[in-house]
């Protein structure tokens, strides 16, 4: 058997919620105070896992995040019981604490940057988990990610799990959502290309906020010692249309770029680039004509996760329910699978929970390579299979609310309810008893 890419998802964490928290992000913005639906967001984000897992294709799952940090709030001098500090710091901080109750670790795809072992000079894989430094809410998120990801990427033989780059905006990063690999297959060698969208001294800049820098993308291909590496700057146009991370307007699998033409800022310069070190790449480019940017953002066509089930010879996109209420998106997609190109199926799947927060299917998800003995080093408990699923499925349906209004977000029960979800996750996942802040007491 050889080198296999693992998908693994954020399970969507008991808070889930719109506050609006993301400026950039038009789909945060747009539902900012509606009423959400934790129990049906985690759901959605399980059947999600099993359809990818019918496919055929290996799934992983990592644990929601404890919100909100009560070492956060009480950094900032709120005292008391923590049901105390939790209605002082949403009476008189309000803002702070609904950034401190996000459960944007959903989207694992910003949890970090992996390399495969293939790709790096001393034959491990590598992770950085992301500073995410950009957003307050997910900035929150580094520290218990790295955590996360050294119980689930445990053996340094195999693994290196750095730290975070240093929290500073030098060094904005924003994880996988910004990488894209190239590799003739998952296990062979690969160019990976980190996509940027300010230098450290453009901060400020005007339009809307570029949240991942080129020394932060440059400082990962050094730590991870990546041998084919490249960097590209994400368009100015496709930030400021809403593309806040790449993932919005592009993803590439095996050697197929899948892009809006507005994606880049230099895309010829870019595609030359990749030929001149012999990168082999099919690119597959959607011009402005067949789907406007602004509805490509919308739709979230390029959020789709590209994938190939076993012994398919075409590639599939899992793409957003969103895709298929979007004429201009539908009409593509139809006519890009009936084509001769590498894309030949369109699976749809329904996130719209997460979507409402501007995480698509690949937000969803970190992929990770893994060889044989990688993956034999990655504790069975975290890969999902159709028992362990429906325990999750059961553990939702028994700890989540159906609804969260933003009215009900200062109800220190909030806080009860998600630990005890959250500790009894711990007996479900192999987290150990200790995994969580307030576990440790
Ligand atoms: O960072 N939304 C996330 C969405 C992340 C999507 N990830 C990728 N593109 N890979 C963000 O903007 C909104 C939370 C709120 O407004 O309540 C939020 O954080």
């Amino acid at each position: 058997m050889s080198a296999v890419e693992v998908n693994f998802d954020g399970l969507v964490g008991p808070t889930h919620n719109y506050a609006g928290l993301s400026e950039g992000n038009l789909a945060s913005q747009k539902h900012r105070d509606a009423v959400a639906f934790p129990r049906q967001a985690a759901l959605e984000g399980i059947a999600k896992m099993r359809q990818l897992m019918a496919l055929g294709l290996p799934q992983g799952v990592f644990a929601p995040q404890e919100r909100p940090p009560m070492a956060f709030l009480r950094a900032l001098g709120f005292v008391g019981t923590d049901a105390q500090v939790w209605e002082h710091a949403f009476r008189e901080e309000n803002q702070i604490a609904r950034n401190a109750l996000a459960a944007s670790a959903m989207w694992a795809a910003n949890a970090a940057t992996a390399s495969p072992s293939a790709d790096c000079a001393d034959g491990r894989a590598h992770f950085t988990p992301a500073n995410l430094h950009t957003m307050l809410h997910r900035a929150l998120e580094g520290e218990a990610t790295t955590r996360l990801l050294r119980r689930v990427f445990p053996d340094q033989r195999h693994f290196m799990v750095h730290d975070p780059l240093p929290a500073h905006g030098a060094f904005g990063d924003e994880g996988a959502a910004n990488i894209m690999r190239l590799a003739p297959d998952h296990g062979a060698p690969g160019a990976e290309i980190l996509v940027y969208g300010r230098t450290w001294q453009e901060a400020g800049a005007p339009g809307l906020p570029a949240r991942q820098t080129a020394e932060a993308c440059r400082a990962i291909f050094r730590r991870h010692g990546v041998a084919q590496a490249f960097l590209t700057r994400q368009s100015r146009r496709a930030i400021d249309a809403g593309a806040f991370h790449n993932d919005v307007v592009a993803v590439a699998s095996e050697q197929v770029l899948f892009h809006h033409e507005h994606a880049f800022e230099e895309t010829d310069a870019f595609k030359r680039a990749l030929a001149g070190a012999g990168v082999a790449c099919h690119f597959v480019e959607v011009s402005e004509a067949e789907v406007p940017l602004a509805e490509a953002i919308t739709s979230y066509l390029f959020n789709s996760q590209l994938i190939r089930a076993p012994g398919q010879a075409h590639m599939t996109l899992i793409a957003p329910g969103e895709c298929a209420e979007s004429p201009r998106t539908k009409a593509y997609l139809d006519q890009l699978v009936a084509g001769n190109g590498p894309i030949g199926q369109c699976v749809i799947v329904d996130v719209r929970e997460s979507m409402r927060n501007g995480g698509g299917p690949a937000c969803l998800r970190l992929r990770v390579v893994l060889t044989p003995q990688e993956m034999a080093a990655v504790p069975a408990g975290f890969l999902l299979d159709d028992a362990l699923a429906a325990r999750l499925e059961a553990w939702v349906r028994r700890h989540y609310r159906e609804q969260i209004a933003p009215g009900d977000l200062g109800d220190p029960l909030i806080l009860e309810e998600a630990r005890t979800a959250l500790d009894a996750l711990t007996e479900i996942l192999p987290l150990g008893s200790d995994f969580y802040a307030f576990q440790r007491g």
